[in-house]
C-alpha cells in the first residue's frame, strides 16, 4: 500500500476493484465503512455483488476480465474532459503521451460491449475519481489473478498518475496484501528476482554488495517464478523443498501438477499440519505456528511488528528459522544464529529501507502511540514512513505504461458455456489447514458450493441445494448449488478452500507474462445436475446463501 490503513477513514472517494474486502480484509473493510458513514463515496468494481456493494454508491458489475477496457475508458474520459492534473504530470511523471495515444479509442461507448457498464455511469465514476482530492484505489486478486494482471495494475497506476492522487494521505494505490506476512516475505527477498528490500538479483552492484557481505559467489540470474516452477516440475526440477504452501491444493491445474510430481525424485515439506501436498512428501519437518514463535510480521501498510512466542510448539515441532539454520549447517554452512533478532539485524544492515529497524526498537511504543515501524526507515532515529512518495516519487518520475486490452486465455464456448471464477470466503483461510480444524468456521461453512445465477440454473434444471458437477477442460468437482443473484448471468463462482472439491482441479495454469500469476479468476466451465440435493438452510445455518453474501 502507498498509504496507511488508518488513512482510509478520511478518504472521500474509494474505488474498490477486484477486492471482496469485507470477507478477505475485514479490518480494512471496517475503515472503509467508517469512511462511508462519514459521507465518502464508495464505488465497487466486481463481477459479483459482494457485501461491500450494499454500502456503495455504485456497483460496476463488470464482465470478468474486462478491467483494462473499463480503466482505459476512465482514462479516456479524464483526458478528454480536461481533468488531468497537468502540473503533477509535467513535473513528476514521464511517458504520458504514450497513454494518451493508447486510450484514444477507448471511448465509454465502445467499452460497454466488453464491460457491460453503461457509458454515463463510467463517465460519472471517472469524473468523481479525478475531481475528488482524497481519492484512493484499493485492489486485490480480481485485478492480479489474470493472464493480463500486470496490464490491469498498469492501467490503475495510469489513473493515479494522471490525476496526481499520490504522495498525500488517504489517496494513492493500495494493493491489499493476502497472507499473514506475505508483505514481510516479499520484503525479505522471498522472490526469484530480489534480494531483501527489492534489490535486483541481476544488478551487478547489488550482487557485489551481497557477495561481500556473505563472502561467497552469487548467481546473477534470477530464479524461476512459481508458475515457471510448476510448469517445469518433474522435468528440469527433480527436487523440491516446500515450506508453508499446500501446492496441490492452491496451484492451478492440479491434476497436471500431481502427475508432474511423480517425476520429482525428492520432496521435503516444512509444515505444521497434515495437508494435501504431504501425500507426496519423502520427508516432513514439523514446524511451529505463529503463536509458537518469535519474529516479525509486516502488514499491508509496510508496518513491521514484533511477534512474541506465546506457547511452546507441541511434540517435535520447531520454529521455522531453527529448522532452516540446521539444514544450512548440515550442508556445511556457518549459520550460527542465536535468535530471529540477529537474523533481522543482518538483513536490515544490508537493506537501505530497513536499516533503522531492529527488534529492540520494535519492542517500544513509537512516537505516534502505535507499535511497529513502517518502512522505509533508513536510520535508527527515523520515525518510519506513513505514506509513500510524499517527498516526490521515489523512482524519480512516475512512469506511465500504455496497455491495450487482451481477453482472458479461455472464454466460454459451446462446450463450456460459463465463466468460472474462484476465491475465498469469510469463514475459511486459503488451504483451510487451520480453519477446517476449528468447529466454529466449520459450522458456518461445512462444504464446498457453487454460486449460479437463477437464469443459468433454470436452463440446467438446477434447484437450490442440488448436487452438481462443475467441469472444465482440466477436470471436474462435485459441489452443492447455491442459486444466487450474487453472480452475473453467465458466471459461476466457487471457493478454493475445500480439499475434497478442489477448485484448482478446474483452473487454468496459463500465467501473466510478467509475474507468472495464474488466471485463477477466469476460465470456461459447465455445470450439470447430478441429483436431488439438500436443504441449504440446514447446511449453512442461514449464513451463506443470500444474494448479497453473508450479513456483516
Ligand atoms: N477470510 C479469508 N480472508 C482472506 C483469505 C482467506 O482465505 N479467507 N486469504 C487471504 C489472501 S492469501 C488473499 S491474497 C486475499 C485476497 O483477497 P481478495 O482478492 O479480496 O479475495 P478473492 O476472493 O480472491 O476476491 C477477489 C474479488 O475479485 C472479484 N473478481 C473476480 N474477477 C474479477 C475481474 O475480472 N475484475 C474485477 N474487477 N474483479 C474480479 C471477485 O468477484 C472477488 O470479489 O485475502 C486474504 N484474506
Ligand atoms: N483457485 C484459486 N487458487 C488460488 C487462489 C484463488 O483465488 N483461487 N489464491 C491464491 C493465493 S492469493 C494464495 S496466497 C494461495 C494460498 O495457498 P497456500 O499458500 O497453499 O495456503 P495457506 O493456507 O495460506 O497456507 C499454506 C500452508 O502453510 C502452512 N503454514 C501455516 N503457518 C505456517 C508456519 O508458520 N510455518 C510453516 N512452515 N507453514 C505454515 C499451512 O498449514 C498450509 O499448509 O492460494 C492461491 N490459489
Ligand atoms: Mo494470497
Amino acid at each position: 500500500m502507498t498509504n496507511s490503513i488508518q488513512e482510509i477513514r478520511d478518504a472521500d472517494f474509494l474505488l474498490v476493484i477486484g477486492s471482496n474486502t469485507s470477507e478477505a480484509h475485514p479490518i480494512i473493510a471496517m475503515e472503509m465503512k467508517r469512511a462511508v458513514h462519514r459521507g465518502a463515496t464508495l464505488v465497487v468494481v466486481d463481477p459479483r455483488a459482494v457485501w461491500m456493494t450494499t454500502i456503495s454508491e455504485h456497483h460496476l458489475q463488470i464482465k470478468p476480465g474486462s478491467d483494462v477496457w473499463l480503466l482505459n475508458a476512465m482514462a479516456h474520459v479524464i483526458i478528454s474532459e480536461g481533468l488531468v492534473a497537468d502540473e503533477f504530470v509535467t513535473q513528476q511523471t514521464e511517458n504520458f503521451e504514450s497513454v494518451k495515444a493508447a486510450v484514444k479509442d477507448y471511448t465509454p461507448e465502445a467499452a460497454e460491449a466488453f464491460t457491460g457498464i453503461a457509458p454515463d455511469l463510467l463517465r460519472k465514476v471517472a469524473r468523481q475519481y479525478a475531481s475528488t482530492p482524497k481519492a484512493g484505489i484499493y485492489y486485490t486478486l480480481g485485478i492480479t489473478e489474470h493472464s493480463h494482471g500486470t496490464d490491469n495494475v498498469y492501467a490503475l497506476a495510469n489513473l493515479v498518475l494522471m490525476t496526481g492522487h499520490l504522495g498525500q494521505p488517504s489517496s494513492g494505490m493500495n494493493p491489499l496484501r493476502g497472507q499473514n506476512n506475505v508483505q514481510g516475505a516479499n520484503d525479505a527477498g522471498a522472490t526469484p528476482v530480489f534480494y531483501p528490500g527489492y534489490q535486483m538479483v541481476d544488478d551487478p552492484k547489488v550482487q557485489r554488495h551481497f557477495e561481500e557481505a556473505w563472502d561467497c559467489e552469487l548467481d546473477p540470474e534470477p530464479g524461476l517464478n512459481l508458475n515457471e516452477m510448476m510448469q517445469t516440475m518433474g522435468e528440469s526440477i527433480k527436487g523440491i523443498f516446500v515450506m508453508g504452501e499446500d501446492i496441490v491444493l492452491s496451484e492451478p491445474n492440479a491434476h497436471h501438477l500431481e502427475a508432474a510430481l511423480a517425476g520429482v525424485e525428492f520432496i521435503a515439506i516444512q509444515e505444521p499440519f497434515p495437508n494435501e501436498t504431504m501425500r507426496f512428501a519423502n520427508v516432513v519437518f514439523p514446524s511451529a505456528v505463529f503463536a509458537e514463535k518469535d519474529g516479525v510480521f509486516t502488514n499491508s501498510e509496510r508496518r513491521v511488528q514484533l511477534v512474541r512466542q506465546a506457547v511452546a510448539p507441541p511434540g517435535e515441532a520447531r520454529q521455522d528459522w531453527r529448522i532452516l539454520s540446521d539444514l544450512a549447517k548440515a550442508v556445511g554452512l556457518d549459520w550460527n544464529y542465536e535468535s530471529p533478532a540477529e537474523i533481522y539485524a543482518e538483513m536490515a544492515a544490508l537493506t537501505p529501507q530497513f536499516k533503522g529497524i531492529s527488534h529492540e526498537r520494535l519492542g517500544e511504543i513509537q512516537a505516534d502511540g502505535m507499535t511497529g515501524i513502517q518502512w522505509p526507515c533508513p536510520t535508527s532515529d527515523h520515525p518510519g514512513t506513513v505514506y509513500l512518495h510524499g517527498d516526490g516519487i521515489m523512482r524519480g518520475k512516475g512512469l506511465f505504461q500504455a496497455v491495450t486490452y487482451r481477453p482472458p486465455m479461455e472464454v466460454p464456448d459451446k462446450d463450456y458455456g460459463l465463466f468460472l471464477s474462484t476465491g475465498r470466503t469469510l469463514y475459511h483461510y486459503n488451504a483451510a489447514t487451520q480453519t477446517r480444524r476449528e468447529s466454529g468456521p466449520v459450522a458456518k461453512q461445512p462444504e464446498a458450493f457453487v454460486e449460479i445465477h437463477p437464469r443459468d440454473a433454470k436452463e440446467r434444471n438446477i434447484q437450490p441445494g442440488d448436487q452438481v458437477r462443475i467441469s472444465t477442460r482440466r477436470g471436474h468437482i462435485d459441489v452443492i448449488a447455491i442459486v444466487s443473484r450474487q453472480v452475473r448471468p453467465g458466471c459461476i463462482w466457487t471457493p478454493l478452500h475445500f480439499a475434497e472439491a478442489r477448485a484448482n482441479l478446474l483452473t487454468n495454469d496459463e500465467g501473466d507474462p510478467v509475474t507468472g500469476t495464474a488466471e485463477f479468476k477466469v476460465c470456461a466451465a459447465e455445470v450439470t445436475r447430478l441429483g436431488e440435493g439438500k436443504d441449504l438452510a440446514s447446511i449453512f445455518r442461514g449464513n451463506y446463501y443470500s444474494t448479497a453474501g453473508p450479513s456483516q
